[in-house]
């Protein structure tokens, strides 16, 4: 198998190329990167030195791709399936790339901030920088119940990369930073993603790990009820 996918179950972007994946049931191996084995981490970091996952492997092209959106994109090109996630015309293209990068940068990107918080030691919390990072989520919800007003999918009638994006972004998200009772729109549209069957699957894949969610406590036990006892 050409495709080697560097990543771990429980990891948030990792989940947004494994759904792209899902979606077209492109052949592809994982590989699981475990950061606190020193030696696993000193291999992945080899392959990537920035040490962000997911990383996806070609051997087929002998090439090695970072970079969620960068990773779904190749798989459109070279490896495309029967669902295509972009658009196939330009100005929806535009459109479908900006909503990946605000699912990423500002759902995603606050949300690690203050899941990553509570992991640090006492003493070296940053209360000022979690504030802004709750701010920027309400923010971003706000903007997410305006665009979804009508739209079944992030774009409107069909899933694509901006809704691989926005479901892991607003599943972990959702447990550390709620969204307003009052954004109906949004808690549809994440219904619906979870509901996804490329979505349940990374789901299923990452309960055994969700004990290790730092804000566990959170989630309902719908999400839970098969994971490990800690
Ligand atoms: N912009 C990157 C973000 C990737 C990222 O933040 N990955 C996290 C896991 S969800 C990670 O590797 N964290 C490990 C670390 O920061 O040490 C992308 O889209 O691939």
């Amino acid at each position: 198998m050409a495709l080697t996918l560097y990543m771990h179950p429980l990891a948030s972007f990792c989940h947004k190329v494994l759904i792209a994946l899902y979606e077209n049931a492109t052949p592809f191996t994982p590989r699981i990167v475990d950061f606190a084995d020193p030696q696993d981490a000193a291999q992945f970091l080899a392959v990537w030195p920035v040490g962000k996952i997911p990383v996806l492997h070609d051997s087929a092209k002998d090439r090695t791709l970072p970079e969620t959106t960068i990773i779904i994109e190749y798989l459109e090109q070279f490896y495309p399936g029967a669902r295509p996630l972009l658009p196939r015309h330009k100005s929806q293209r535009l459109e479908a790339r900006l909503w990946d990068r605000f699912f990423d940068l500002y759902v995603q990107v606050p949300m690690q901030k203050i899941v990553g918080d509570r992991l640090r030691p006492e003493g070296a919390r940053d209360p000022h920088g979690v504030a802004e990072a709750r701010a920027g989520l309400r923010t971003a919800y706000d903007m997410i119940e305006r665009q979804l007003d009508g739209r079944e999918w992030a774009l409107g009638d069909g899933f694509g990369i901006a809704d691989c994006a926005a479901a892991p972004a607003l599943f972990y998200a959702g447990f550390v930073e709620p969204s307003p009772a009052g954004h109906v729109h949004l808690a549809a549209y994440v219904e619906r993603l979870m509901a996804r069957p490329s979505v349940q699957r990374v789901l299923a894949e990452a309960r055994p790990y969700f004990r290790n969610f730092p804000y566990r406590e959170a989630m309902p036990a719908r999400f839970l009820e098969d994971a490990d006892p800690a």
